[in-house]
């Protein structure tokens, strides 16, 4: 991606996020976080660069190979960036890179130094700590940190004490990312709406005869088209293919009186739409399908209205079990009654997994789950997937209307005030929707 500065209102949001993880860490820590490296795809070939979500956080730099390091009350500065050098002969190949003069002019960095002498210049730019916050899942990162520690160590008879400590940076961090600024909600809504788009684009491309992957290529035609990537590899699963959970083979051809299941959704400024969709192939569901259908949409609008401030973030999945586990009996595919259903989880069989997660720079987004041992209750400017479902496998218990059928429902919804607003519901879900919507479908020509 060619360097697009921030926007001065960005870099105040960027520079009010490290002010508030400086406030967070306390003065007596140096923070160090790295930027993410180019990955080789094969030979000098490599896979598009994503950066790191925490250095994007707090930077708005899309450039590998970097670290910010937040230096506390230090008197030449407390944001120090280090970076790759501006190079004519690599700009002429590859593109410019920001250089040391452009992290301090368009990133906020007080001082910015080559990236080469990262090394030798980090034992006196943390000497004066008595912590060290930085990400504990960057083993190379902790080990650079150890080093400078271990040649600081090596200088102690001139008195000085390294810092003792090393803290994991998820903590303080990922507990901020959790709640959304109005900035990052905008970029959430972006990728909702870009991502509902994409949804009705493939909607519209539903036929029998064609592949899942071309499928999958209308997905990422829309998401292209709006400077957007896939926030993770869309899933399009036709018939039983919907029962794999994270099925991304893409590869198998749409049959007349299936459901065709779609999971996708993208990536814009670097922030996660997630939506599934299930469509009939030839526009209409059968009996079978829309009982099933139906019970994961009842239960998906229970789990949403069970969205709202001060609610445990376990109250929309008690809510889903609880309608699907009912529905199951009534459906006669497991015994009640009701309570031993739930008590016994026989309604694990069909529904396997939770029903959503935190949603934000990453898909499956950061941020604790539970506090204390328990689940943790709802805030504004959170945002969570809801996303039950039903997968009736092909075993010969089951009558065989039902076997095969895969159906997930997911919806982006932001915590507000006063509830919840669902970030996605632009595309529908309701049946009569669907069949509305692929009766008014043009004709196509065989
Ligand atoms: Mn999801």
């Amino acid at each position: 991606m060619p360097h697009c500065h921030p926007s001065p209102p960005d870099r105040k949001e960027y520079a009010r996020r490290r002010k508030e993880l400086l406030k967070r860490v306390g003065k007596k820590s140096a923070v160090l976080v790295p930027a993410a490296t180019e990955t080789i795809r094969n030979n000098d070939n490599h896979f598009p660069f994503r950066q790191s979500s925490d250095f994007w956080y707090l930077t708005g730099l899309n450039e590998a190979d970097a670290v910010l390091l937040l230096c506390p009350k230090r008197a030449e500065g407390e944001i120090v960036l280090f970076v790759q050098p501006f190079d004519p002969e690599r700009a002429r190949w590859e593109g410019a890179r920001v250089g040391l003069e452009g992290a301090c002019q368009h990133y906020g960095a007080d001082q910015a130094f080559d990236l080469a002498e990262f090394d030798e210049r980090l034992p006196e730019l943390i000497a004066a700590y008595e912590r060290v916050t930085l990400p504990f899942a960057e083993h190379e990162w902790v080990l650079n940190t150890l080093n400078a520690l271990d040649s600081l160590r090596q200088k102690a008879r001139s008195g000085a004490v390294p810092p003792q400590t090393l803290k994991d940076l998820a903590e303080p961090l990922h507990e901020m990312r959790l709640i959304k600024s109005p900035t990052e909600i905008a970029h959430l809504r972006r990728a909702a709406a870009v991502s509902a788009e994409a949804h009705l684009t493939a909607a519209a491309a539903v036929a029998e005869g064609m592949y899942e992957y071309e499928l999958a290529a209308q997905l990422h035609r829309v998401f292209q088209q709006h400077h957007g990537e896939p926030s993770f590899a869309p899933i399009v699963a036709s018939g039983h293919h919907a029962c794999t959970l994270h099925y991304r083979d893409n590869s198998a051809k749409l049959e007349a009186g299936q459901l065709v299941l779609i999971d996708a959704g993208a990536e814009i400024e670097q922030y996660a739409g997630d939506i599934t969709r299930v469509w009939p192939v030839d526009g209409v569901f059968t009996p079978a399908q829309r009982a099933i259908y139906e019970l994961v949409l009842a239960a998906q609008e229970a789990a949403i209205a069970a969205i709202t401030p001060g609610a445990s973030f376990d109250a929309p999945h008690q809510a889903a079990v609880e309608v699907i586990a009912r529905g199951l009996i009534e459906l006669k595919l497991i015994e009640g009654p009701l309570h031993a259903a739930l008590e016994e989880t026989r309604y694990r069989r069909f529904f396997m997994h939770r029903t959503g997660h935190w949603l934000g720079l990453d898909v499956h987004d950061v941020g604790r789950y539970k506090q204390d041992g328990a689940w943790r209750a709802l805030e504004p400017g959170m945002v969570l997937t809801v996303e039950p479902g039903l997968y009736l496998d092909e075993a010969d218990d089951l009558p065989k209307a039902y076997r095969g059928i895969g159906v997930r429902i997911e919806d982006d919804v932001l915590v507000t005030a006063k509830g919840r607003e669902v970030l996605t519901r632009a595309v529908p879900k309701t049946v009569a929707d669907i069949e509305a919507l692929f009766a008014r479908r043009s004709p196509r020509s065989a």
